[in-house]
C-alpha cells in the first residue's frame, strides 16, 4: 500500500497592492522567501504514525499541479491551513474523482470538519496522534469512517508521541526545518489561530525527545536552520533552561516564537544566546497600553507593555535579535496607531518587524465575537485569511484607513534605509555590551 501525504507551502496575500508591494520591499520579501519553503511538520508526524509496512510519499502541492496526470496512491492525506483550504479541497476533489480516497486533517479542518467533510472520505480533527493509527486499521479493513477525533492532550507522552519522519526530506531542497517543543499557549489571545485551537491545554515535549528530533533532522540535512513550530516556547523557564543547556553542544542556528518575559531571566537570556538562537519573534501586538486592552483574558500583554522597550534592548544586547510583531486593526486602535508603530520600531531598534492585520480565523473567539457584532464582511472568506487582507470592519477607523495605513507603514518600515538604521543600532548595542 502507498499513501501520499500532500503539503501546501508558500506564502499568500490577496490584496493586489500589498502583494505588489510585497515583492519589492526588502526585509519583507527576504523573510517571505526564506520561510516560504518550510516543509510540513504535521505531515512528517502523520507519516511517523503510519505502520512501517506501508510506503509513505511526502509531496508538496506544487509537485501535483499538472491537470492531466495525478500521481497514483492508494490513499491521500492532505494538510490544511485556512488560506489555502480551497486549493486543498480542489485537489481532494480531483483525487476522489479519480477513485482515490482522501483524508483531510490539520488546523482548518479541525475547526470546520463539516465543511471539510464535503471534500473528503474522512476528516481528522485535532492532532493526528490517537487518530491516524485507528484510521489506517479501518482503511485496511475497508471500513473508513467519515470522522476521527485525534488527541487534544498527552500528544507528547507514550504511546501517543510520534517521532517525525525527517528522513522523508532527504534529498529535497529545503534549508530550514521545523521542530516542535510545545503546543498551545496559556496566554490564550482572542485572535490566536495557532496550535492552541487543537489542544485542550499547554503541552510540552520532554527535552530529550526534542534533542533526539533535532539530531535526526541534522542527519538529513547539512547545517539546517531550525524554526521551532511553537506558539510560545519559553512559558516555562525551568524547562527552557534545561532545553537550552541540552542544545548548546549541537551548535545550532535557530529561531522561535515566545513572549517578552524571556527578558525577566538573565540566566535564560545568556543560555539563549549561547545556544545559537538568532532571533526570537515576539507578539508585541500594539505599541501602547490602550491598544492592548482585552487581547488576552488576563490582560497580560497590556500589563507588560511598559516593559517592551527595556526588554527588547536587553534581549538584543545579548546578540539575539527581536522580530517584533504588530497587529493592525485591533478594537482600541485609532488611525494614530500607524505612526505610533513606526516610531516604536525606530525607538526600540527591533532588528526586524512583522506587521499584520487583525484576522478573524474561523474557530477563534475573535471570529465568533465579530460575527455576533455583525462586523465580518462575509461569513466565508478563507482565501483572504493571510494576515494581510482585511476581512472585517474595524472599530475606531474605517476599512480604507486600515488598508492605506498599513501600506503606508510597510513603506516606512520595510526599506533599505530603515533596515540599515536598525542594523546599526543593533550592532552598537551588542558592541557596547561586550566592551
Ligand atoms: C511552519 C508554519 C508555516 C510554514 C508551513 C509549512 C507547511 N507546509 O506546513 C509556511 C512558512 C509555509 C507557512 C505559511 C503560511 N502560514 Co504558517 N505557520 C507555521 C507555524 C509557525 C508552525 C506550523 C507547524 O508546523 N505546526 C506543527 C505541526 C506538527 O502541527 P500541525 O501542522 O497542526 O499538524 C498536526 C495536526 O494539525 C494534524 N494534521 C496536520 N495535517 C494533517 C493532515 C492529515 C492527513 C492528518 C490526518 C492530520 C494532520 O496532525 C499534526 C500532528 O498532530 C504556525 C504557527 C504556530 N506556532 O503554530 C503558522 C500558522 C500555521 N501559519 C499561519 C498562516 C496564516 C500562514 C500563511 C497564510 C501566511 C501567508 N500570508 O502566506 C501561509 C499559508 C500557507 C498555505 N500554504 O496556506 C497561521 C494559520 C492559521 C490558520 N488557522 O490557518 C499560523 C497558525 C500562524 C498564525 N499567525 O496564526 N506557515
Amino acid at each position: 500500500m502507498r499513501i501520499g501525504l500532500i503539503a501546501m507551502s508558500g506564502v499568500r496575500v490577496r490584496t493586489r497592492e500589498l502583494a505588489e508591494l510585497g515583492v519589492t520591499l526588502p526585509g519583507f520579501v527576504n523573510r517571505g522567501k526564506v520561510i516560504a519553503s518550510l516543509p510540513s511538520l504535521g505531515l512528517l508526524t502523520v507519516a511517523a504514525l503510519t505502520p512501517p509496512d506501508i510506503e509513505v510519499a511526502y509531496r508538496e502541492m506544487e509537485e501535483i499541479k499538472s491537470e492531466d496526470s495525478l500521481e497514483r496512491f492508494d490513499l491521500v492525506g492532505i494538510s490544511s491551513f485556512t488560506a489555502q483550504i480551497d486549493e486543498a479541497y480542489r485537489l481532494a476533489d480531483r483525487y476522489r474523482a479519480a477513485g482515490v480516497p482522501v483524508v483531510l486533517g490539520g488546523l482548518h479542518v479541525s475547526l470546520l470538519p463539516d465543511e471539510a467533510g464535503q471534500h473528503a472520505d474522512s476528516v481528522v480533527l485535532h492532532g493526528a496522534e490517537g487518530a491516524w493509527p485507528r484510521l489506517i486499521e479501518d482503511f485496511r479493513r475497508g471500513q473508513l469512517k467519515p470522522r476521527y477525533e485525534g488527541l487534544r492532550a498527552g500528544v507528547f507522552q507514550p504511546p501517543n508521541y510520534a517521532f517525525p519522519r525527517f528522513d522523508l526530506l532527504r534529498g529535497r531542497p529545503y534549508n530550514r526545518l521545523t521542530v516542535q517543543t510545545s503546543r498551545g499557549c496559556p496566554l490564550n489571545c482572542e485572535f490566536c489561530a495557532a496550535s492552541i485551537r487543537i489542544t485542550s491545554s499547554f503541552q510540552q515535549k520532554p527535552v530529550d525527545k526534542v534533542v533526539a528530533e533535532l539530531k535526526s533532522a541534522m542527519a538529513v540535512m547539512e547545517h539546517p536552520f531550525f524554526e521551532l513550530a511553537d506558539d510560545n516556547t519559553f512559558i516555562n523557564k525551568k524547562w527552557g533552561k534545561e532545553f537550552l543547556r541540552a542544545i548548546i553542544p549541537l551548535r545550532l542556528s535557530w529561531f522561535t516564537e515566545t513572549d517578552i518575559s524571556v527578558a525577566d531571566d538573565d540566566e535564560l537570556l545568556g543560555l539563549l544566546a549561547e545556544s545559537g538562537c538568532r532571533q526570537i519573534l515576539i507578539g508585541l501586538e500594539s505599541p501602547s497600553e490602550d491598544g492592548l486592552a482585552h487581547l488576552d483574558p488576563h490582560d497580560w500583554k497590556r500589563r507588560r507593555c511598559g516593559d517592551y522597550l527595556k526588554a527588547i534592548e536587553k534581549i538584543q544586547a545579548r546578540g539575539v535579535t527581536v522580530n517584533g510583531c504588530f497587529i493592525l486593526g485591533l478594537d482600541n486602535q485609532m488611525p494614530e496607531v500607524f505612526p505610533q508603530v513606526r516610531d516604536f520600531v525606530r525607538e526600540s531598534g527591533v532588528l526586524e518587524t512583522q506587521i499584520t492585520v487583525l484576522t478573524p480565523f474561523p474557530g477563534t473567539p475573535l471570529y465568533r465575537r465579530l460575527s455576533e457584532e455583525g462586523r465580518l464582511f462575509k461569513p466565508r472568506y478563507w482565501d483572504r485569511c493571510t494576515l494581510f487582507d482585511v476581512n472585517f470592519r474595524p472599530k475606531l477607523m474605517t476599512v480604507d484607513e486600515l488598508e492605506s495605513g498599513m501600506r503606508w507603514l510597510f513603506g516606512e518600515i520595510y526599506n533599505e534605509r530603515e533596515y540599515a538604521r536598525r542594523q546599526r543600532h543593533y550592532m552598537e548595542l551588542v558592541k557596547a555590551r561586550l566592551e
